[in-house]
């Protein structure tokens, strides 16, 4: 990387740390997509497995302790959750039920797959899906699906690694370098791949940036 890339870099961190420690607000929950705010401002999605980390990340990203419900039980975010970034809104994160969640009904696990893949195919203002991955577990074939999915749908992403403090170093790059080369092959997905630990708060400032900048605002 150049010096000047280095600094655009940094610089674009900062504006995000500041942007983000301002207002985050909670605007509501979707459990049907007739529920759905309007489409007038961008906003990005949080999607993977159930348990993946998806809220845990939303809220470090944020810097709050709980804006978005996180818990040890799969299956804990069941809505399409909306937040909304700068005063006034300048985007939208968006945190969704995961998918591959066994132990829920079989008509409640299609309600929040239906719901999710028709949000992620049709919503306007949808600039980039973030599609988390456990670093413990790497892809999965539900994570195969929905990745090929939005490659069909056209929706960009970026692969995201969670909870990077439960392995290994070791393991760690073998894990990165297999989703690495997976991601590759899909032609909607970002070649680089974030890893991250909220509990840690590695790599959050990066994350933090590319999601301001994926907004475009
Ligand atoms: N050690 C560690 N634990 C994490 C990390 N991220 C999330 N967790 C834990 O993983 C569990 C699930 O986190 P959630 O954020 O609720 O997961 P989710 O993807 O939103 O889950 P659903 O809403 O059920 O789909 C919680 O117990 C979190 O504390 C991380 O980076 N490190
Ligand atoms: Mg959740």
């Amino acid at each position: 990387m150049t010096e000047q890339e280095d600094a655009g870099r940094a610089a674009l961190e900062r504006r995000a740390s500041k942007l983000f420690s301002g207002r985050v607000e909670f605007l509501l929950s979707a459990p049907q997509l007739k529920f759905l705010p309007e489409p007038d401002v961008p906003e990005i999605a949080f999607c993977g497995r159930s348990n993946v980390g998806k809220s845990t990340l939303l809220n470090a990203i944020t810097g709050r302790r709980s804006i978005a419900r996180a818990s040890v039980t799969p299956g804990r975010t069941q809505e399409l959750n909306f937040f909304e970034v700068g005063e006034p809104t300048l985007f939208r994160l968006v945190d969704m039920p995961g998918y591959g969640f066994a132990k829920a009904p079989v008509k409640v696990v299609e309600r929040w797959k239906s719901l999710v893949k028709t949000y992620l195919r049709g919503r306007p203002v949808l600039e980039r899906t973030l599609v988390l991955v456990d670093a413990r577990h790497g892809l999965k074939d539900v994570d195969r699906e929905m990745m090929t999915m939005l490659d069909e749908a056209a929706v960009g992403y970026r692969m995201v690694l969670t909870k990077a403090d439960k392995i290994k170093a070791s393991e760690l790059a073998k894990v990165v370098a297999a989703t690495e080369a997976e991601a590759k092959k899909h032609v909607a997905a970002f070649p680089v791949l974030h890893v991250t630990s909220a509990e840690k708060g590695m790599g959050i400032p990066e994350l933090r940036a590319a999601v301001l900048a994926d907004t475009g605002v």
